[in-house]
């Protein structure tokens, strides 16, 4: 199936929290791709993979970093498809760090910014999916019974 989610991670050592994320989606039946890029250290492949994603049939994009977490905001800069931000403890200031480099965007170019760590990972896919179930009336269903709403 082509993937509706991408998950991005800034570096390799983000990969224990993030497939969090990927659980919760493969639990809801969602098909993703992942990525490894970073804001600092490739950024021309940010820039690039966010140029074309939306063409690709991609409807959400997670971006999970720590330290100077400017990854999703970097994709947001370059695409109007919803990017949700994790930020991560990569160590030093407990996320705290991460936390205020994904969510302090401007005006005009949000990233919704979720929990630091594993809860945010987690939610990030339940948010993608709840966003993708505005237009998938059988993926609302799964998500109700599995919310047990
Ligand atoms: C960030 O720096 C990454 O998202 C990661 O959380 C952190 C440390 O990266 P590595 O030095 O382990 O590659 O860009």
């Amino acid at each position: 199936m082509n993937p509706l989610v991408g998950v991005l991670m800034g570096s390799e050592s983000d990969m224990d929290t993030m497939k969090k994320t990927m659980g919760v989606l493969d639990d809801l039946g969602i098909p993703y791709e992942t990525k490894v890029m970073s804001a600092h250290r490739s950024p021309d492949s940010v820039s690039s993979y966010a140029s074309e994603v939306a063409g690709r049939g991609l409807k959400v994009l997670i971006a999970g970093a720590g330290l100077a977490a400017h990854l999703a905001g970097a994709l947001a800069s370059r695409t109007v498809l919803p990017v949700i931000g994790v930020p991560l403890d990569a160590g030093g200031l407990g996320g705290l760090d991460a936390l205020l480099s994904t969510v302090q965007m401007p005006k005009g170019v949000p990233v919704a910014t979720v929990a630091v760590g594993s809860h945010g990972a987690r939610n990030a896919a339940w948010l993608a999916a709840e966003i993708i179930a505005l237009t998938d009336p059988d993926l609302a269903a799964r998500l109700r019974e599995k919310r047990g709403l």
